[in-house]
């Protein structure tokens, strides 16, 4: 059986995470990854609080298994989706792109179980002091906004220095990563770009196609020179984005060049001038199956590749 301490911390059957996704996992595909015996996530990136509210009353329709939900902490309704995650009592909330420090109290006092999402030792020190439940711990291989470390050498590293569990993302793909993030010291992993193509996701069907038709060296990373460097598959948007770069052009230019681009993707079927983040994993994703068949086939497969290993343990 796939169990570890991070089941027994966050209710769940197998130790696995579905990362919260902006404009790609609503209450549905929450729900259905919950279901499964996963944690699903509920993605609110730059959404007003009042859709987050009515995201997480259907997810709590959907199911009564514990489901979290992702604040990215560079949206401007930050502060306002934080209230809104307190007054619902939602069971796990995971952050992104920022320090969390000032909300962790409030989130601590209604029992949430707070999962900050790290992309540096640094970090993960100062926020474990802070009394955070766990880390996900995430490297560049991921989708979206990234950090600059990979996953093999970040996890090991932050593993080292805190107490707390860790759970392993980016990069991470079938069972044969997630045994390799356990052997790495994780117990637990968050994927993001895996569930994507899960039946139940309302992604337009146009970016389920593109992940799966996507090619080993498809991603490419953008705004490294404005300091928020987001990586999603290659398009005729990221073309635009690496010319800008190339002639040095204002920051203010690049931004405005991102507004509105990852609704046009996910909701509006843009791929081509639509941000489709996505991770290095898009080329490991070959068909769309509902997130129980995912979940299923991810538990099996990490339990023969460990099963493997502990024979050749044995010599
Ligand atoms: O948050 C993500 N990935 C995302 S968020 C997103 S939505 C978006 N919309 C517009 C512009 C940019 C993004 C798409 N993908 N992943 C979690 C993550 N957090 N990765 C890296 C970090 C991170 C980086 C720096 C976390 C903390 C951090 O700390 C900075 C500090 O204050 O020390």
């Amino acid at each position: 059986m796939l169990r570890t301490e991070l089941c027994d911390l966050l209710g769940i059957d197998y130790p696995i995470l579905q990362g919260g996704m902006a404009w790609v996992s609503d209450a549905k595909l929450a729900a259905a990854v919950s279901e499964a015996g996963g944690l699903g996530i509920i993605g609110t990136g730059q959404a007003p609080p009042d859709w987050v509210r009515q995201q997480i009353r259907e997810a709590k329709a959907l199911t009564t298994r514990p489901f979290g939900v992702n604040v990215m902490l560079l949206s401007p309704f930050a502060e306002e989706v934080m209230r809104v995650v307190v007054e619902e009592r939602v069971a796990v909330v995971t952050t992104g792109a920022g320090n969390p420090g000032k909300y962790i109290g409030a989130l601590r006092e209604v029992g949430a179980r707070v999962i900050p999402v790290v992309a540096s030792v640094a970090l993960a020190r100062r926020l474990e002091q802070t009394g955070v439940d766990a880390l996900i711990v995430e490297g560049m291989e991921s989708g979206g906004h990234i950090g600059e470390l990979t996953t093999m050498v970040l996890v090991p590293q932050i593993v080292d220095a805190v107490r707390i569990p860790v759970i392993a993302a980016g990069g991470i793909g079938d069972g044969r990563g997630v045994a390799a993030a356990l052997a790495l010291g994780a117990l637990g992993v968050q994927m993001g770009t895996r569930f994507i193509c899960a039946a139940e996701c309302t992604v337009h069907p146009r970016v389920k196609e593109k992940i799966l038709k996507a090619k080993d060296r498809d991603t490419v990373v953008t705004g490294r020179l404005t300091g928020h460097p987001v990586r999603c598959l290659r398009n005729k948007l990221t073309r635009q984005f690496e010319e800008l770069e190339t002639r040095q052009a204002p920051v203010e230019e690049l931004e405005k060049l991102g507004v509105g681009k990852l609704r046009a993707a996910m909701v509006d079927g843009d791929v081509e001038y639509g941000s489709v983040m996505a991770g290095q994993i898009a080329a490991l994703v070959r068909e769309i199956k509902p997130a129980r068949d995912i979940i299923r086939e991810l538990v099996a497969e990490t339990e023969q590749v460990l099963r493997r290993l502990g024979r050749m343990g044995e010599g």
